[in-house]
C-alpha cells in the first residue's frame, strides 16, 4: 500500500516538493528548427535547479503525429523525432538526477493516435486488437450515440474500412482505448514500466478518469445549440476507475515503494471522489488535477469568459483544502499547457501592476497545502499572447470552435474575444530566456510567435533583478522547503465573504502562518484577524502601507506571509 511505501503518507517526499512543467514544444530548441527539443531543455537545467523546484514534469515527447502536440502518440517507447531520441532522454534524465530532481513523464492512456500501430491493427474486425478500442455499428445510418468531442463535432468518426465508427472523446486523431480489455490493459502497464525501469519517476496521467466508459454508451442529454450532447455521466469517473488504478497500482507503480509521484489530470472530478482516488489506503494515485477553480470564469463554455468572483474562488478551493484535510492530498495549480496565463486571467499584465499581481497570485497558491507545480514562464509573469486573428491561433481545440461557430453563423467577432481569453495558445508561446529577437528559445523561426513584451519580460533580466517574479518564486519554494507549516499545516480560511482580500493560515504544532492577499488593484482594508498585529513577516511581495492598529491594510495585489509561536 503506498502508506507503507515510506512508513506514514505525512512522510511521502512529494508532500514538500515543488513541480515545474516543461512544454517541450515551446520550452528550449537546440537545433534551430524552431520546435524545443530535450537537448534545448537539458542545456536549461540550471534555470530549473536555480528555482529551487524538485521536479519536472516533462509533456509528451513520444512519437507522435502532433494532431494535439503530442497529446496524440503513435509509439509509447520512443521518442518523436522533432524532440531528440531515446539517447537525448537518457541524458535529460541523468542530468535531471544529476542536480537531485526527479523526472515525471505525462502518460497518455485514455486514447492513442489513429497512427499508432494498435489502432491499426484493429481497424481489421478480425484482429484480436478490435476490441482494444471502442468500435460499434452504426445505428440508423449514423453516429452510435450522440456523444459530442471536446473538440466540437461528434465523438465518433466513420471508417469506411468496417462501416463501423470508432468513438473519439478528442480529436478523430485520438480514438479512446478499451480499458475493459484485460491484454490492453496489460500492455500499458509493461509500457509504464519500461519508462520507469529506465529511471523515470512518477507519471502525470493524462484524462485519467475518463478511461472507465459505462459499456452500453447511453445517449446523453442534448444541449439547446446543437446535435451533441454531453457524454460525461457515462465516463467522468466511470464504473470501473476504482478497479483499474488500483491494478494499475499493484502491477506498476507499488514495485517502486517510495519513490515515485502519481498525479492524475481529472476534469470533473468532485473533493469526494478525489478523496477515494488520493486515500493511501486505497492504493490509487498520490493525488489529482481537479478543475473546479479553472471554470469559476466559464460561462457558456470555456470561450465564453466572465469575471472571477474572489468569493467563489475562496469557496472552492477552501472546500478543497478542508475535503482533503485528513485524507489524500491536493495539487494546487493557476497554470498548465491548456489555460490561458494566471496573471492576465486573475491579475494584471500591465506595465504597472504585473510583478506585484503575479507574486501575490504566486503567494497565495503555494501557502494552500498540496504540492505546488509551476508551469513553464508562470514564474517570469510570462502573459497571454496577442492573438488577433484566427491566423495566429495553432491548438486544435480553438481552431475547431472557430470553424464550428462560423459555420453556425456566427461573425469572427463574435467568437475571438472568447478564444484571445481562454485559448490554449496563451500558454504555449515560447519560453522567454532573454530580450533577442526570438527570445533566446530558437536560432530558426519559432513554430509559434513569440510574445512581443519578451524585450522585457524574460529570464535574463528577472535573474538579475531581486525584486523579480522569479526571485519571488525562489523565495516561495525555498520557504516550503524551510517551514514545515508550509507544508503539513493545517488550513483555516479567513475572510469567505470579502470580495477583495484572500486570507487564510496554516497551522502545525506551535506555529501559525497568515497569508494575506490583495486581488484588486486598489488599496483593500479588512478587521485584522486577532492576535496578528505586529507579527514577524516572513515574506511579502513589495512595499507595504504603514500598518494601523487592528486593521489589515494592503497596497494594490499586495502579498504577505506573517508568522507567530502560539
Ligand atoms: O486535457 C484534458 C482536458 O480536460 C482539457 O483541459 C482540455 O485541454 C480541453 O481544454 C477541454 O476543453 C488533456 C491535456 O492536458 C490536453 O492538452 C489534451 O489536449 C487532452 O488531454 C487530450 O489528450
Amino acid at each position: 500500500m503506498a502508506a507503507d511505501d515510506m512508513g506514514h503518507a505525512e512522510d511521502a517526499w512529494w508532500r514538500s516538493a515543488v513541480v515545474y512543467q516543461v512544454y517541450p514544444r515551446s520550452f528550449a530548441d537546440s537545433d534551430g528548427d524552431g520546435v524545443g527539443d530535450l537537448d534545448g531543455l537539458t542545456g536549461r537545467l540550471d534555470h530549473l535547479s536555480g528555482l529551487g523546484v524538485d521536479v519536472l514534469w516533462l509533456s509528451p515527447v513520444s512519437p507522435s503525429p502532433q494532431a494535439d502536440n503530442g497529446y496524440d502518440i503513435s509509439d509509447y517507447q520512443d521518442i518523436d523525432p522533432v524532440f531528440g531520441d531515446l539517447a537525448a532522454f537518457d541524458r535529460l534524465l541523468g542530468a535531471v538526477h544529476e542536480r537531485g530532481m526527479k523526472l515525471v513523464m505525462d502518460l497518455v492512456v485514455n486514447h492513442t493516435s489513429d497512427e499508432h500501430p494498435w489502432f491499426q491493427e484493429s481497424r481489421d474486425p478480425a484482429s484480436p486488437k478490435r476490441d482494444w478500442y471502442w468500435w460499434r455499428p452504426p445505428r440508423e445510418g449514423r453516429e452510435p450515440n450522440n456523444w459530442g468531442s471536446f473538440f466540437s463535432g461528434s465523438a465518433w468518426e466513420l471508417d469506411a474500412a468496417s462501416d463501423a465508427y470508432y468513438l473519439h472523446l478528442f480529436s478523430p486523431k485520438q480514438p479512446d482505448l478499451n480499458w475493459e480489455n484485460p491484454w490492453m490493459r496489460r500492455a500499458v502497464y509493461a509500457m509504464m514500466r519500461w519508462w520507469l525501469d529506465r529511471g523515470v519517476d512518477g507519471f502525470r496521467m493524462d484524462v485519467v478518469n475518463l478511461i472507465s466508459k459505462d459499456p452500453a454508451l447511453p445517449d446523453a442529454e442534448v444541449h439547446e445549440q446543437g446535435p451533441y450532447g454531453d457524454g460525461s455521466p457515462y465516463f467522468v469517473c466511470g464504473p470501473r476507475i476504482h478497479d483499474y488504478l488500483q491494478e494499475m497500482h499493484r502491477e506498476v507503480i507499488a514495485r517502486y515503494p517510495g519513490r515515485l509521484l502519481t498525479v492524475g489530470e481529472m476534469p470533473g472530478v468532485t473533493v469526494e471522489q478525489a478523496r477515494l482516488f488520493t486515500d493511501p489506503a486505497r492504493a490509487e494515485l498520490d493525488m489529482v488535477f481537479q478543475f473546479e477553480h479553472v471554470g469559476l470564469d466559464h460561462g457558456r463554455g470555456k470561450f465564453d469568459p466572465r469575471p472571477l468572483r474572489l468569493t467563489d474562488l475562496k469557496a472552492s478551493l477552501g472546500r478543497w483544502q478542508s475535503g482533503l484535510a485528513d485524507v489524500g492530498w491536493n495539487s494546487l495549480y493557476w497554470n498548465n499547457h491548456d489555460q490561458p496565463r494566471v496573471v492576465s486571467r486573475f491579475g494584471d499584465d500591465g506595465p504597472i501592476h504585473r510583478t506585484r499581481s503575479a507574486t501575490m497570485l504566486a503567494t497565495v497558491l503555494h501557502l494552500h497545502r498540496g504540492t505546488p507545480y509551476v508551469y513553464q514562464g508562470e514564474e517570469l509573469g510570462m502573459a497571454n499572447a496577442p492573438l488577433r486573428t484566427i491566423e495566429d491561433f495553432r491548438d486544435i481545440e480553438s481552431l475547431n470552435h472557430y470553424t464550428d461557430a462560423l459555420r453556425a453563423g456566427a461573425e469572427p467577432e463574435d467568437v475571438l474575444p472568447g478564444l484571445r481569453a481562454m485559448g490554449r495558445d496563451n500558454a504555449r508561446t515560447p519560453m522567454q530566456w532573454d530580450a533577442s529577437p526570438h527570445a533566446g528559445f530558437t536560432t530558426g523561426t519559432p513554430w509559434i510567435p513569440v510574445n512581443p513584451d519578451h524585450t522585457e519580460v524574460n529570464a535574463e533580466a528577472a535573474l538579475a533583478d531581486p525584486d523579480s517574479v522569479y526571485h519571488h518564486y525562489r523565495r516561495l519554494i525555498a520557504l516550503r522547503h524551510q517551514e514545515p507549516a508550509v507544508v503539513h499545516g493545517d488550513f483555516t480560511m479567513l475572510l469567505p465573504d470579502d470580495e477583495r482580500i484572500y486570507a487564510f493560515t496554516r497551522r502545525y504544532g506551535r506555529t501559525v502562518l497568515l497569508v494575506v492577499g490583495n486581488f484588486t488593484g486598489d488599496t483593500a482594508s479588512a478587521v485584522m484577524p486577532a492576535g496578528w498585529d505586529g507579527a514577524e513577516l516572513v515574506m511579502g511581495n513589495g512595499p507595504s502601507v504603514p500598518p494601523r492598529p487592528g486593521r489589515l491594510v494592503l497596497a494594490p495585489w499586495e502579498a504577505r506571509v506573517h508568522r507567530r509561536n502560539d
